[in-house]
């Protein structure tokens, strides 16, 4: 309100409302849902009423109409074409945003998501860091939107040609750009939902200097999903890489039969070794840089596989190698520079204390040699993949006195929900419900202007999940400090013990259920995206991810360099070289690299962009209505839109430059009850004719909620229509005088 308001003009303020009332009823319809204009609706908050259905409408025929971006007030949905957009993403249009005074006046997309940030990082006050959270399931496009943001600032904020230092800065953005096929070579795999499936979280921050330019990069990645390098469901792919680097290895390791490999015979586009080697040379020494082109670790992971163990003829005696195995066994003790004997003792044979000087020697089952097997190929490409992170981060990383602030990009794998769960499962999804609660919280904070105003603020509706957190991250009494507990035990674990012990302990949780007749022990957890259940049977073991002392050793003496760097700090006590009783388990690691995630998004703006995948089969503009109405509510795009809408008002004030906001009409005076009194009675008049029954709509509003007044404001929870209706009727009284 940019007038004090006084009681003088009470009747002349209902008279001209009533005349405003009865011409509002022609402009209402406008807008109301016209089928044939859905498309045109470039933000969600703009349609009316906001409910599952008419969001999915809209964004249905904006898809049909080849439209893939749409606001969602301040999220960003982006719908997956699954097909190449020609010029979607060209240098022309990215600068057509860049440059543009109002990027947002344009057509949704999501370089005007990235120039807001870009802009941002100025800011009013002081320069703020920013960070894009980009979210989805599996397939919807969140790598692939990180990548047009990337590519986005590493042309936009690179320094015109006429600038010094143009080789360092042209190569960082170079380097930027080149660290994403390698990422995804090494982190990503094709699986049932999607062919490049990051198979790993990261955050990347890009590093800007003092006049917004590029200087730097670096990368943090989350929870790699190391045991698809020994195990894929069906279908599914091990990591690229191995594909592409079967091409390259020498021919002492080409073997045709490749147990880790699954369907090794589909095509697969390459990376250019000699890129790879480009990222490395800087921070590599010469034998690494041969290991590295050799492809030396990889080809010995591969030959590891095959590498099979069979029941002895004699029960009594331990079981043996397959004699066909015998070469693979010999070919992965010399690629990975160990005796072949020791590498065979270490996968047959477990050490035992006896006694405080003693050990011996306990030869292994059929399964547990597997076991050790899968394990050291496991631990190997773990290392193998945060070595690499560590070089790309050597070779992009700018001196921390060249840049001031970084715009973050978040690319995390989506909500999953499988046949079967478990503890993988349970980490992404908690993951998710993080950044949800994040994403709530942003809002929410937003919306804080409300309370100073001096309104109650229940109006505002939103699912909270702190509930659902508590269940999984509580202390004591919460699903990971219990697994914590009785991995810590160092006991056989027993799933059905463990599923009783959780039923006792946090059956008070509205968000756990258990079903007494499940053939296996689990339980149901009530996500903010869905109920999944997971498998408590393997959850302790994958929990504890234990190491047998014997590999760490024997790779502590590996004749190659490269390898033998990577253990060198551990102790052949345990895994964590901690002793039994500190295990660093799954849950406390990943949970405690989440919390500084958390930390950094809290402590920039974020800008949140929700990708959508259209069809189950990624078939390239296909929209089926149960798969997207199924995300949308997963992510809760209803609620995003009803508290954008609900916000909207705070943006108009922040503008009352210039869009001076005044109800009832220009030049009167009205106490704060009358005004208050007014607005809701035209709003209700006009919503009530045409059948828009606020009562009834999906943020589940009364109509007296609907309009408020604060100290200094006036807000409307059901924005658009009364608002711009007012806001027309003000210009139209204004231009009549
Ligand atoms: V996962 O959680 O890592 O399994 P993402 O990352 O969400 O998943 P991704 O970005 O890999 O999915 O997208 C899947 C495929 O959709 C890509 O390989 C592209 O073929 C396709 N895609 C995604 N977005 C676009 C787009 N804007 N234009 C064209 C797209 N194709
Ligand atoms: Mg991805």
């Amino acid at each position: 309100i940019s007038q004090p308001v006084t009681q003088r003009s009470q009747q002349t303020a209902q008279s001209s409302c009533q005349s405003l009332d009865a011409s509002l009823e022609e402009e209402v319809k406008a807008f109301l849902i016209n089928e044939d204009e859905l498309h045109t609706y470039d933000d969600l908050t703009k349609v009316s009423p906001v409910t599952p259905s008419t969001v999915l409408k809209c964004l249905q025929a904006r898809y049909s109409a080849k439209v893939f971006y749409t606001h969602a007030g301040c999220t960003l949905v982006a719908l997956n074409p699954f097909q190449p957009i020609p010029h979607l993403y060209s240098l022309d249009v990215m600068k057509e945003y860049h440059c543009a005074p109002q990027p947002q006046e344009f057509k949704p997309h999501i370089f005007i998501v990235a120039e807001e940030a870009y802009r941002n990082v100025q800011g009013q006050v002081e320069p703020t860091n920013q960070s894009l959270v980009v979210s989805g399931e599996s397939g919807a496009g969140k790598t692939w939107t990180s990548r047009c943001l990337m590519k986005y600032y590493a042309t936009i904020a690179a320094p015109s040609s006429s600038q010094k230092c143009q080789d360092t800065v042209e190569r960082i953005e170079r380097r930027v750009l080149d660290s994403n096929p390698i990422m995804e070579a090494f982190g990503n795999a094709s699986t049932l939902r999607n062919n490049n499936s990051s198979r790993f979280g990261k955050y990347i921050q890009l590093q800007l200097d003092r006049s917004q330019l590029l200087v730097g990069a670096s990368v943090q990645t989350y929870l790699l999903e190391k045991t698809r390098v020994a195990f894929q469901a069906a279908n599914e792919r091990n990591f690229h890489i191995f594909y592409q680097a079967s091409k390259w290895l020498t021919c002492r390791t080409l073997i045709h039969v490749l147990i880790y490999l699954t369907l090794f015979s589909k095509a697969v586009s390459l990376v250019n070794p000699l890129t790879v080697i480009y990222f490395f040379w800087p921070v590599a020494t010469v034998s690494v840089q041969s290991t590295l082109l050799k492809g030396t670790i990889l080809a010995g992971l591969l030959n590891l596989g095959n590498v099979i163990f069979c029941p002895s003829d004699d029960e009594s005696q331990p079981c043996k190698l397959k004699e066909q195995s015998r070469g693979f066994l010999q070919n992965t003790a010399d690629l990975l520079g160990v005796p072949s004997e020791e590498l065979e003792a270490c996968l047959r044979l477990r050490s035992l204390r006896a006694g405080k000087q003693s050990v011996v020697l306990k030869p292994c089952s059929q399964a547990e040699c597997s076991v050790r097997r899968d394990c050291l190929a496991k631990l190997i490409y773990a290392h193998v993949f945060d070595w690499l992170v560590a070089c790309i981060n050597k070779s992009m990383c700018a001196d921390t006195s060249r840049w001031c602030n970084f715009i973050g990009l978040l690319d995390v794998y989506g909500f999953e929900c499988f046949t079967s769960n478990n503890l993988e499962q349970l980490c992404i999804n908690y993951a998710n419900e993080k950044l949800q609660q994040h994403f709530v919280a942003h809002y929410l904070k937003a919306q804080q202007d409300y309370v100073s105003e001096g309104l109650a603020w229940s109006f505002i509706q939103y699912q909270d999940n702190q509930s659902c957190l508590d269940l999984i991250e509580g202390s004591p009494a919460g699903v990971f400090s219990l697994l914590n507990e009785e991995c810590r035990l160092n006991r056989p674990s027993d799933a059905k013990q463990f599923r009783m012990r959780l039923e006792k302990e946090l059956s008070s949780n509205a968000c756990v259920s258990w079903d007494k007749f499940s053939r296996q022990p689990d339980f149901t957890v009530l996500h903010y995206a869905g109920k999944v259940s997971y498998q408590i049977e393997g959850m302790m073991e994958k929990n504890k991810d234990p190491v047998p002392p014997e590999l760490v050793h024997l790779l502590q003496q590996s004749q190659d360099s490269l390898l033998q760097s990577f253990f060198t700090e551990h102790s052949t006590e345990d895994s964590s070289g901690r002793g039994p009783s500190k295990v660093v388990t799954v849950v406390s690691k990943f949970k405690n690299s989440l919390e500084s995630l958390m930390k950094i998004l809290h402590s920039t703006t974020p800008h949140y962009t929700r990708c959508i995948k259209p069809n189950p089969d990624c078939r390239p503009l296909t929209f089926k209505k149960e798969e997207v109405i199924n995300q949308l509510e997963a992510c809760g795009i209803v609620e995003t839109i009803n508290i954008s809408a609900a916000g909207f008002p705070i943006r108009l004030v922040c503008n009352v430059a210039q869009r001076p906001f005044v109800v009832p009409p220009i030049g009167l005076d009205v106490d704060k009850d009358t005004l208050l009194r007014e607005v809701t009675r035209i709003l209700n008049a006009v919503l009530r004719r045409h059948s828009l029954d606020p009562c009834g709509d999906a943020g589940g509003r009364t109509r007296s909620s609907m309009v408020h007044c604060g100290r200094t404001k006036v807000f409307m929870t059901h924005s658009m229509v009364g608002l711009e209706l007012l806001e027309g009727q003000r210009d139209r009284e204004r231009s009549s005088k």
